[in-house]
């Protein structure tokens, strides 16, 4: 493998913690994560969404916020953790299936207007929601693309709630797929920067890789997060994916677009640099803001 390249996203490089390209990059960016998301619109075979201190994983917060007690927590953030940059929504479900999250961008843009706002999304409400994300200067997206074959995402995504209707398997696959990359071509149109995460799980898509990194490229991403299968829930009976798996997966990824390869796998509430510092704890303390 060559070493490391140059910084594929210079004005992110050492700023934004998932642009940074190179390791330098990585050890400095700081992100704070607001859990101010709690309901999903579709369902993925491996999430389990819960509320405690204990579980490393996406999915997982300490509790709810509201829109207000999030910007009492940015404000404490940044007292605990100046090198803060980037506040990003992630969850605990999806960011788009409740307003509360682009409420509390807006709040948080109108008090820290120089600070990376960071959104992450299965991608279902995107068209709907894209030019409201681009008026809130929202310049970091991430969409999670697990496959752009119906028959494969019917396995990951066996249902999904679509227009107040339920919509299973090739159907549901069908439209997430097209609501993902029509949603990630009118981000990259409003030049947000787009990154795709993509749930590497053995024997549903490790051979599709290649695939998800050519048609998301092709809509218009500019990155490309291949995160290993933490096995629970419904596919608590596959086993996490091996280094060479992996390696396959990211030589395969490369062909197409540059590929992250620093994922931590964060919490909803994660805050500090991923991997290196978490001040989770002392954000979270018994005397957390006030209802
Ligand atoms: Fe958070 Fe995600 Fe923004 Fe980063 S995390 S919303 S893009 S600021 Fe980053 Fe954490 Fe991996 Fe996500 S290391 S899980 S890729
Ligand atoms: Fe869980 Fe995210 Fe899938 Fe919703 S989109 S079911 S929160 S992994």
């Amino acid at each position: 493998r060559m070493a490391a390249t140059a910084p594929a996203f210079p004005e992110l490089e050492g700023r934004h913690p998932c642009f940074s390209t190179t390791a330098e990059g990585h050890a400095r960016a700081a992100r704070l994560h607001l859990p101010v998301s709690p309901g999903c619109n579709i369902d993925c075979a491996f999430c389990i969404r819960d509320f405690n201190r204990r579980d490393q994983r996406p999915g997982v917060a300490t509790r709810l916020l509201t829109p207000e007690q999030a910007v009492a927590i940015v404000a404490r953030a940044l007292e605990l953790c100046p090198s803060i940059n980037v506040v990003g929504i992630a969850g605990p479900g999806d960011p788009l299936a409740t307003p509360h999250a682009l409420q509390t961008f807006a709040l948080v843009r109108e008090r820290w207007p120089e600070l990376v706002l960071c959104l992450s999304t299965n991608g279902l409400m995107l068209p709907d929601r894209i030019d409201e994300i681009a008026g809130l200067g929202i310049s970091t997206l991430t969409v999670t693309v697990n496959a752009v074959d119906p028959q494969i995402q019917a396995q990951v995504t066996p249902k999904i709630a679509w227009q107040r209707k339920r919509l299973n398997g090739v159907v549901a696959g069908e439209r997430l797929i097209a609501n993902q990359l029509e949603g990630i071509a009118r981000a990259a149109a409003h030049g947000l920067t787009v990154k795709v995460n993509t749930v590497l799980i053995p024997t549903v898509n490790d051979h599709h890789i290649e695939t998800i990194a050519e048609r998301v490229a092709a809509a218009g991403a500019n990155l490309i997060n291949i995160i290993p299968l933490i096995p629970q829930h419904g596919f608590a009976h596959l086993k996490p994916p091996g280094m060479l798996m992996r390696y396959a997966a990211r030589t395969a990824a490369e062909k197409y677009l540059r590929v992250f390869t620093h994922c931590q796998r964060c919490r909803a509430d994660a805050c500090g640099i991923p991997g290196v510092s978490d001040y989770a704890q002392q954000l979270y303390g018994d005397d957390i803001v006030a209802e």
